[in-house]
């Protein structure tokens, strides 16, 4: 399959990992929107959010859980943003689900 984010669970292509387990894996973005901006994805391919099941779902559950430490070992005391882009209006350019982790500035509300 010809993408992106599963080339780099894969190791294929280099990244900055941050870390890493069997179901897993958190990089920082190659441009970055904050001082702190890291991608966490799932390692199984999962197209977007909107693809998401019963059955597939607990990884999300899983991904979140990991955030929160990421987010403590990057030293993110004062918060953070976690953000999913889904489908076209969403503004997702890869399409394999990912959360964006975003610290170490304060974060505007409504996103554009
Ligand atoms: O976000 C897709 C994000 O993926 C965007 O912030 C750039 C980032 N990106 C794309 N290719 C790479 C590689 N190779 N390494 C690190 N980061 C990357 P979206 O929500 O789909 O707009």
């Amino acid at each position: 399959m010809d993408c992106i984010f599963c080339k780099i669970a894969n190791g294929e292509i280099p990244s900055t990992k941050v870390y890493e387990d069997d179901k897993m894996l958190a990089f920082r973005d190659l441009d970055p929107q904050a001082p702190v901006h890291i991608l966490m994805i799932p390692k199984e391919h999962i197209a977007s959010a909107d693809d998401l099941t019963e059955e597939n779902a607990q990884i999300v559950a899983h991904i979140f859980t990991v955030a929160k430490k990421i987010a403590a070992a990057e030293g993110l005391t004062n918060g953070y943003r976690i953000v999913n882009n889904c489908g076209e209006d969403g503004g997702q350019t890869v399409k394999h689900l990912h959360f964006h982790l975003l610290g170490g500035r304060s974060m505007a509300w409504p996103p554009g």
